[in-house]
């Protein structure tokens, strides 16, 4: 009998706690075989990274996974045998009670955000017991072997390395988004919240001599880019010309296809978890955009990154790296680094690729998820 996994999902806001459970769910089916259904709150953030799922239905399958909506008046079910309450998200009162009445026991994990912090290698695995008598296991996604991982199909790389091997097939893609490459041009994608350091980047990137083709899907940066453009409401499709930078605004897109934008870019800005994660995995040079949290809790967590990440680099690509990293996650003055950036620049890109294959050399979450419970067993 294939093991029975249950995944709930509350969607706070934007697209990240979705993006991230989504992304497990179909990965248990298809790599680990097994009975996945994934609870979701909100199925509208859920339908624009998945455009062929139905907003309105209670149940439906899709890529294997059977989503259901969690809705507020809960209708008893039976609990799976493994059971992932994502980012803290508390399960229905109901559900617990028929997790600690269920004669085979049920192993419940609690899937915590990403950090790149030291402690959370002492946290990872933990069990909290419950008043019920269950105990919840804290499970810590993570950058070293000692965490949980990081969500990776098993063939992304092979899959990754095969489209950026391949000019026509990158250009091909580009076209289906209404792309055209412009000859000598390095390309950026830029997905990220509203951010006042964004003007003083796009000027430096317009003033040249490089030639830049920026890609902006549709999402919360475009006010800060509206306000530099002094244009009305932007949307997919609308090009700019200023100087050397060369604008298009996309369609918000698929995960797959997102994944394949972050490929066929030469330097990729990214935000929140799953697609900074994404970002790695293209092996590209990358710019993040923290999640902002109360009393600057995130910087820590970009200094923990950064601590990680610039390790193996120059003085002088660690000194540009941090500086345009700060300065963009703090509206600082970003011309300088961003300059010093592009001075290191092939040394940006190799350390990007050894990163990456330097990551994919820890299990993956997926797999690491299913050894806790096998040893769980
Ligand atoms: O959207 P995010 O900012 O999400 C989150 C949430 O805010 C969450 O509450 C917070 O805790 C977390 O960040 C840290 O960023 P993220 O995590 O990158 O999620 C975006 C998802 O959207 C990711 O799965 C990639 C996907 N995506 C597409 O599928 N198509 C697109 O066109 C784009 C731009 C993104």
């Amino acid at each position: 009998m294939r093991a029975t996994w249950d995944i709930f999902c509350r969607v706070v806001d934007n697209y990240g706690d979705i993006g991230v459970t989504w992304r497990l769910a179909r990965q248990l089916v298809a790599e680990h075989g097994l009975a996945v259904r994934l609870w979701v709150d909100d199925l509208t953030a859920f339908v624009r990274l998945c455009p062929q799922a139905d907003a309105q239905l209670l149940s439906q399958m899709q890529q294997g996974v059977v989503v259901c909506v969690w809705s507020a008046d809960w209708q008893a079910v039976e609990p799976a045998d493994v059971v992932i309450e994502a980012f803290a998200c508390e399960l229905p009162a109901a559900y617990i009670a028929a997790m600690a009445r269920r004669e085979q026991k049920v192993l419940w994990l609690n899937l915590e955000y990403l950090s790149a912090e030291e402690w959370v290698e002492g946290c990872h695995g933990l069990p909290s017991m419950q008043s019920n008598g269950l105990s919840k296991f804290f499970f810590f996604p993570g950058f070293t072997a000692g965490s949980g991982g990081l969500l990776r199909e098993r063939e992304l790389l092979t899959q990754r390395r095969a489209f950026q091997a391949d000019g026509r097939t990158r250009d091909d893609f580009l076209c289906s988004l209404g792309v055209e490459p412009l000859a000598g041009a390095k390309l950026i994608s830029l997905f990220a919240y509203e951010n006042a350091a964004l003007s003083g980047w796009l000027e430096v990137l317009a003033a040249g001599p490089q030639r830049f083709q920026l890609l902006v899907p549709e999402g919360r940066i475009l006010s800060s880019l509206q306000s530099w453009l002094g244009s009305p409401l932007l949307q997919a499709g609308d090009t700019y010309l200023r100087g050397q930078l060369h604008i298009r605004v996309l369609p918000f897109m698929r995960q797959e296809q997102y994944d394949r934008l972050l490929w066929s870019c030469n330097f990729n800005v990214v935000r929140g978890e799953d697609s900074f994660i994404r970002a790695q995995w293209a092996g590209r040079p990358l710019l993040w955009h923290i999640y902002e949290q109360v009393d600057d809790a995130h910087l820590e967590k970009l200094e923990a990154f950064l601590a990680r990440y610039k390790e193996g680099l120059s003085a002088d690509a660690q000194v540009a790296l941090v500086g345009l990293w700060h300065a963009w996650n703090t509206n600082g003055p970003i011309g300088e680094s961003w300059q010093q950036l592009l001075e290191s620049w092939p040394e940006q890109a190799e350390h990007a690729e050894d990163w990456c294959l330097q990551r994919a050399s820890q299990a993956d979450l997926a797999e690491a998820l299913v050894q806790f419970y096998l040893n769980w067993l």
